[in-house]
């Protein structure tokens, strides 16, 4: 029996995941449509360039972070949610007394905005306590789901649940998201992926995990982590942004980069790994708390490891 191409995505969640959970996968999916349309004709719609602002991250904001903001708001704002915490809010929103906590980063890889590839970013967390970052903290291994969208040429959108990534394809024809990929598994390594022109503010220890992980790969950094990340996927590879003397404890944040993507990644039979633990062990204390990031075919999280252990 062959499914009509608009209920794909639907059909593939409702075997994996509670009703609710399936219904936030789909606003997000929803939502990443309609950010892929406001970016597809940005130029035209003086949507390009900076809104004169700086978000809690001290990054200047550009105005598609605000409009991207304002879409993954709108969408992820649901009675099964209890609060949403955004890249671009100060504080976590409390949306209501749902179950689920969503960690978003509406658009990732700023930087590129208008030149290249960016993407978004969702994680589901269930169970999460209102307090519970003063009582100690939470880990992404609360995470019931992961998504994030690339919007190149094509426009992707992958999904993970414990045991399975998919991904997806965006049709604009019907705007149906559908399936390009049933089962992903990484590759082992052929791609490392990491901005070199920070050499010179590793650590030993940094050194010798990177050389370590990258030997005998081939280099390709975007500025944009979902789309180097889609390229570990698809190709193969590791992607690492560690700590360095100007960001001590990395760059990326963990409820809404580091933890949805190093569930991606685990389930698709890869590893993500601060250096010295895996990503999704690590306690959350505060909704902006960054970490070192090292994820991608087990091969080359392995040797960082190794290599980041025997110089420290
Ligand atoms: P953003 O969410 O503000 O775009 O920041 C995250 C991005 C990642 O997508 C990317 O891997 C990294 O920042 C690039 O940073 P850098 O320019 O320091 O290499
Ligand atoms: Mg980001």
């Amino acid at each position: 029996m062959t499914s009509s191409p608009a209920a794909d995505l639907a059909s593939v969640l409702a075997g994996r995941f509670e009703r609710e959970v399936c219904d936030i996968l789909a606003r997000f999916a929803d939502a990443s449509a309609e950010l892929r349309d406001a970016l597809a004709t940005a130029p035209l719609s003086n949507l390009l360039g900076a809104t004169g602002d700086v978000n809690v991250q001290g990054e200047s904001t550009q105005k598609l972070d605000d409009r991207a903001n304002e879409i993954f708001k709108a969408a992820l704002s649901l009675s099964s949610v209890a609060r949403l915490i955004s890249e671009e809010e100060d504080e976590p929103i409390e949306v209501g007394d749902g179950r689920y906590t969503l960690g978003f980063d509406p658009l990732d890889g700023s930087s590129n905005i208008g030149f290249a590839s960016v993407g978004s970013v969702l994680g589901v967390y269930d169970g999460v306590a209102r307090n519970s970052f003063d009582a100690g903290g939470m880990t992404g291994r609360s995470l019931v789901a992961a998504a994030f969208t690339v919007y190149g040429l094509p426009t992707m959108l992958i999904v993970a649940s414990r045991e399975q990534v998919s991904s997806f394809a965006f049709d604009p024809s019907d705007r149906s998201w559908r399936v390009a990929a049933e089962r992903i598994t990484v590759p082992k390594a052929t791609y490392t992926s990491i901005n070199w022109t920070y050499h010179s503010r590793w650590s030993p220890s940094v050194v010798g995990g990177v050389e370590a992980a990258s030997d005998g790969l081939r280099g390709r950094y975007s500025g944009s982590m979902v789309e180097d990340i889609l390229r570990v996927l698809l190709a193969g590879g590791v992607f690492m942004y560690p700590e360095d003397s100007s960001s001590p404890n990395g760059k990326l944040r963990m409820l809404y980069e580091v933890c949805p993507i190093g569930f991606v990644m685990e389930a698709a039979g890869g590893a993500a790994s601060t250096g010295t633990q895996p990503v999704l062990d690590v306690a959350v204390t505060s909704p902006h708390q960054r970490s070192p990031f090292v994820a991608g075919a087990t091969d080359a999280v392995g040797r960082y490891i190794a290599g980041y252990g025997s110089a420290s």
